[in-house]
């Protein structure tokens, strides 16, 4: 199966209303690259203007719940009516920050896509687990545990993205990054079958323009989750140029 290449942004609390106009010059530029689905995850509070754009945007979370007393949160459902179409969900930011488990993740990616959101989730090991040997284990447990019961395969994407890789400039190998996502569409695989090959997997972690042609040549990496380098289209568009 020829999955589409998606690179997507994720604006974390970046963006003051002054950045839509890089929104807006990404999504410009996006469109010169059919072959290649391109969004922006920017806060809750830019998602109405950015997606006003035209252009594909989405949630950085969502809580699992449609609607309730739950100070602070926004729902799946309150996503897809301010016109995100994704949600991003389980990133290491929240796991960390936020003491989400794998059964919150799950919850959560279960409820974006009971709402019709595509959802992104993200799985990664900490810089210890990596240097003892342990990713691969790791990883594919957080898969297990975060995967909704059912779902569409098409419209979800998983994200790898080592934690000591985020935001420092450093990146796993090519052999590293393949080995991780091979060992992940097998688990796929195990799980839902032939559906598995229609699962994208986006590589996150200090991808830029320099090392996103490599990155997004490696086996089985079907895109990239941006963070610092998706703010400014000077960044992000060569990226997604790379991925073209
Ligand atoms: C990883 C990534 C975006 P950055 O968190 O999800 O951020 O590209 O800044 O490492």
């Amino acid at each position: 199966m020829v999955r589409r290449k998606y690179v997507v942004g994720n604006w974390k609390m970046n963006g003051l209303s002054g950045a839509l106009a890089e929104a807006e010059a990404i999504f410009a530029g996006a469109r010169a690259h059919e072959a290649v689905d391109v969004a922006l995850c920017p806060p809750f509070t830019l998602i109405g203007p950015m997606a006003a754009l035209g252009g594909a945007t989405g949630g950085q979370d969502c809580h699992p719940q449609p609607s309730g007393a739950f100070t602070g949160s926004v729902s799946a459902p309150m996503l897809a009516d301010a016109g995100a179409a994704l949600v991003i969900v389980g990133h290491s930011e929240r796991r960390e920050g936020f003491a989400e488990r794998d059964a919150d993740v799950k919850a959560k990616a279960g409820a974006a896509l009971t709402a019709g959101l595509s959802v992104i989730l993200c799985v990664g090991e900490p810089l210890g687990v990596r240097e003892s040997g342990g990713a691969i284990d790791y990883v594919l447990a957080q898969v297990q545990g975060s995967l909704p019961g059912d779902f569409d395969p098409a419209r979800l994407a998983v994200a790898y993205e080592p934690i000591w890789a985020i935001g420092t400039g450093r990146v796993p190998t090519i052999e590293d990054v393949a080995a991780m996502h091979g060992a992940i569409r097998a688990a796929l695989s195990d799980r839902i079958g032939e559906g598995a090959a229609a699962v994208r997997l986006l590589y996150g972690g200090s991808v830029n323009g320099d090392n996103a042609a490599d990155l997004l040549g490696a086996r089985d990496v079907d895109g990239a989750l941006v963070g610092g380098a998706s703010l400014t289209a000077a960044k992000f568009l060569p990226i997604v140029e790379a991925a073209a």
